[in-house]
């Protein structure tokens, strides 16, 4: 399956087999229901279902082996025999392998192979395509305060780090996709000026995450005094407008809890690139309006 090709922005869907993720904790921890939200999340817009068993939300602690696999492995099984893509969130590299032989297709690993030395080298024989995210705190999720003088050329040189860790074991280019990390060892401030250098990180010559949704600094900038308050429908219409923007900037995929709204959102992005001056010169000779 080359998903590497698609024009439009692909929706990957989060699926969190989990008690205690940031925005979805706890709802679909149940096998049956895990599978059902699947299901629903590809009828409503997701090409890509993201399935992680680990929450990485400041303070949790790490659920052991045995628990991450028993969350993941069955549900990821069920969902690829439903014929969905599936990438697994994760950073052990025997939960991805064992998810790679379940039927998933991408390695999501939100510590860049930094976590489980064996990671890359998963990835590499497997020829799965992994995500490799922005992050300073994989070791000390609960440490405190992150400073960065440029936060967009710090990230970006991190990110070439592990970009050129993974080629140095096998990883094909191709396979690499990079993740700026929004909200992860950054605060809201990073996060907006992150988001306003997409175009940099689109330039990268590998295919580009961005994972907004829901987050902080979202409900934060619609209900400063209280982000807790910040109404769902609210925060996923924020979050489509990012899937707008990042799709504008060339993203690949975005990872979110809607699929619908941000769908559409890429959707037409998709139609106006498409039509844009660059892609179609002759565009430009045609005067008539008949298309209003
Ligand atoms: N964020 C979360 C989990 N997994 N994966 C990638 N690649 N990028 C992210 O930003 C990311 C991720 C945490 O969000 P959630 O608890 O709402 O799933």
């Amino acid at each position: 399956m080359d998903l590497s090709a698609a024009k439009t922005t692909q929706i990957m869907g989060v699926l969190n087999v989990t008690p205690d993720s940031f925005s979805d904790g706890g709802l679909w921890f149940d096998h049956d229901m895990a599978v059902a939200h699947g299901l629903e999340l590809m009828a409503t817009g997701a090409d890509i279902i993201d399935v992680g068993g680990e929450s990485t939300r400041p303070g949790s602690a790490r659920v052991d082996e045995a628990e991450e696999l028993r969350r993941v492995v069955p549900v990821v099984r069920e969902l690829a025999a439903a014929g969905a893509v599936i990438s697994v969130d994760t950073m052990r590299a025997r939960v991805a392998a064992e998810s790679l032989a379940a039927g998933a297709h991408i390695i999501n690993d939100v510590s860049a192979g930094q976590s489980d030395p064996t990671m890359l080298s998963v990835a590499a024989e497997s020829g799965a395509p992994i995500v490799l995210m922005h992050w300073r705190g994989y070791l000390d999720q609960a440490s405190a305060t992150f400073h960065y003088d440029d936060v967009v050329a710090e990230v970006m040189a991190e990110l070439r780090t592990r970009i050129d860790e993974a080629i140095a074991v096998g990883v094909k280019p191709a396979n690499i996709i990079v993740d700026p990390g929004l909200g992860f060892s950054k605060n809201a401030e990073h996060n907006w000026q992150l988001l306003a250098a997409l175009d940099e990180f689109a330039a990268l010559d590998h295919r580009l995450l961005v994972a907004a949704s829901r987050k902080r600094f979202i409900a934060s900038l619609l209900s400063p005094d209280d982000p807790k308050q910040a109404e769902q429908a609210a925060k996923d219409q924020a979050t489509a407008t990012i899937s707008a923007i990042s799709a504008q900037a060339g993203a690949w995929a975005v990872r979110v809890h809607d699929p619908a709204t941000s769908a559409v959102a890429c959707k037409v992005i998709a139609a106006v690139r498409e039509h844009s001056a660059a892609a179609n010169p002759a565009a430009n000779l045609d005067t008539e309006d008949n298309g209003r």
